[in-house]
């Protein structure tokens, strides 16, 4: 993994990991003595987008303001970790382009949407499929899978037990490229 500030970008459904595998890369740098930021849903959404819901209009917004704050991380020197679905190709080509193509390191987690649906520690899935939330991702909203992504992880072992891969040996892996 590059030394110098860069943006790792994990993209995927929710409950693919994103943000597991995120702070265990975080924390596997720190041990290796390099700073690293993680950007999510807990220090992004509910503070500078806690005006932005998940319209496609809004989900765009999310996504360019947290490629912007990227940058500014990534060009400070930082490996910067950022894990949001970012369902949209588009629009994770755009903060491609922002941060500049050598910066840019995207992760896709790779794992069924049946897997999701069937561990659903959140209930959200479940939530989706009986209308109480509209517009949810999987379910009634698409996520446009990475084309080119420099990192692609299956998430779900082989054999369809429901078990995913352990976040220590993806973290592992994402470290070594
Ligand atoms: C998708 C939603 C939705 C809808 C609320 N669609 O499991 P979670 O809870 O923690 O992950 C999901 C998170 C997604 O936010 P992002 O900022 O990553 O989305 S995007 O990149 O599309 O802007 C889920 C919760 O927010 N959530 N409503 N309708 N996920």
């Amino acid at each position: 993994l590059n030394q110098k500030g860069c943006v790792l970008w994990f993209t995927g459904l929710s409950g693919s990991g994103k943000s597991t595998v995120a702070y265990t890369l975080e924390h596997a740098l720190f041990q290796r003595g390099k700073i690293a930021q993680v950007l999510d849903g807990d220090n992004i959404r509910h503070g500078l987008n806690s005006n932005l819901g998940f319209s496609a209009a809004d989900r765009e917004e999310n996504i360019r303001r947290i490629g912007e704050v990227g940058k500014l991380f990534a060009d400070s020197g930082m490996i910067t970790l950022i894990s949001f679905i970012s369902p949209y190709r588009a629009d994770r080509q755009k903060v491609r382009e922002r941060v500049g193509d050598g910066k840019f390191v995207e992760v896709y987690m790779k794992i069924p949407l049946a897997v999701c649906e069937e561990r659903d520690p959140k209930g959200l899935y479940k939530a989706a499929r009986a209308g109480k939330i509209k517009g949810f991702t999987g379910i009634d909203d698409p996520y446009e899978e990475p084309l080119n992504a420099e990192i692609v992880m299956e998430v779900a072992k082989e054999g369809g037990d429901g078990t995913l891969a352990p976040p220590e040996k993806m973290a592992a892996a994402i470290i070594d490229v």
